[in-house]
């Protein structure tokens, strides 16, 4: 019947934020504890639920001696199990911290308020930045530098890495490993105001060179600057996004947009027709970002900024 119930509530469990659905080492470490922790958990109120039940008994044989509650209850059984417990949890907690390796790529993860921005520090060709997409190559050791100039956040991707603050004139160094290639989902861990349920991202793990690909990708992908829209895109939103991968953006980074699955981590972007709604309603979609509204900017010249960006490489 247990054993039921437990099918029952954990068989929904493998959604793409699911710890019990592990994609590393160190998030299979993690699993492993949890149903530790759960049949241990569940051996007690079994055996708790059995005193308590025996309790009402009318003809015991003998009533039980009150130390038994004050040592047994109240201390061997705690030391027993918290003992138990922690020679389980220790060697986890080491797992977590991936040993340090020759073969190692670096990116910086900064939280903002309310989106998440990349740069790839090592790439051959400088700095590529980028914004809610975090391209790595599967199989190899990912250090992340975790930065904030706004307020506290946490980077987590529930299958592949346990969670790490994000802090303020801070930097903390979060070690990952995606065993396999593939699209993980991940979210901010950590209240940082209005929207914090509305800054998700998306760690992509590349098989083979599909990664080196990429960087390369990003250097080459120079935007194409004869597109009608790109005067327009310098006059209303340059002062914040940038479309080249090889430069710094104070607001999201707009290269390879047509990649992303949401906008604002908020609306679905399927067709042209999906930006031009964010573009135009983004302040009902996701009130009191730091994004201006464009009420000003006509339809014509919006449209060809929507071209131009849909154009970019
Ligand atoms: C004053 C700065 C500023 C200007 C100017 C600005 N934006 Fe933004 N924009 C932002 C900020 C900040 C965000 C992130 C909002 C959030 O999600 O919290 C954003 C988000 C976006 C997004 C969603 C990106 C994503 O990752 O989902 C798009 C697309 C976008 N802006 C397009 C434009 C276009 C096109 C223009 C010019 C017409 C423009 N923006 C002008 C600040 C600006
Ligand atoms: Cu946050």
């Amino acid at each position: 019947m247990g054993l039921l119930l437990l099918v029952a509530t954990t068989a929904g469990c493998a959604t793409p934020l699911s710890t019990l659905d592990p994609a590393s080492s160190s998030t299979a470490a993690i699993a492993t504890l949890w149903w530790v922790m759960l049949g241990g958990a569940a051996a007690i109120l079994i055996g708790v639920t059995a005193a308590f039940l025996y309790s009402f008994k009318k003809h015991r044989r003998r009533e039980v001696p009150e130390g038994y509650f004050l040592w047994g209850g109240g201390l061997a059984f705690p030391a027993v199990v918290l003992t138990a417990l922690m020679a389980v949890a220790l060697p986890v907690g080491q797992a977590l911290l991936l040993p340090d390796e020759d073969d190692v790529v670096r990116v910086e993860a900064i939280g903002n308020q309310w989106w998440w921005a990349f740069v790839h520090t090592d790439a051959p060709q400088g700095p590529v930045h980028a914004a809610v997409d975090l391209h790595i190559p599967a199989g190899r050791l990912v250090e992340v530098t975790l930065t904030s100039d706004n307020v506290i956040h946490s980077f987590w991707v529930p299958r592949v890495t346990w969670k790490l603050d994000v802090v303020p004139g801070h930097s903390n160094r979060l070690r990952l490993r995606a065993d396999e290639p593939g699209v993980y989902e991940g979210v901010c861990a950590e209240f940082c105001g209005l929207h914090h349920a509305h800054m998700p991202f998306r760690l992509i793990a590349h098989a083979g060179d599909g990664y080196e690909a990429y960087l390369a990708d990003a250097a080459a992908a120079a935007v194409d600057a004869d597109h009608p829209g790109a005067t327009d895109f310098v006059a209303e939103c340059s002062g914040c996004h940038s479309v080249d991968p090889l430069e710094p953006s104070p607001a999201p980074h707009l290269h390879r947009l047509r990649d992303r699955r949401l906008l604002g981590g908020v609306l679905a972007y399927e067709e042209t027709a999906d930006l031009r709604h964010w573009l135009r309603e983004h302040e009902n979609l996701k009130p009191g970002t730091f994004k201006p509204i464009h009420d000003h900017i006509p339809d014509d010249q919006l449209e060809r900024i929507i071209g131009y960006l849909e154009s970019a490489p």
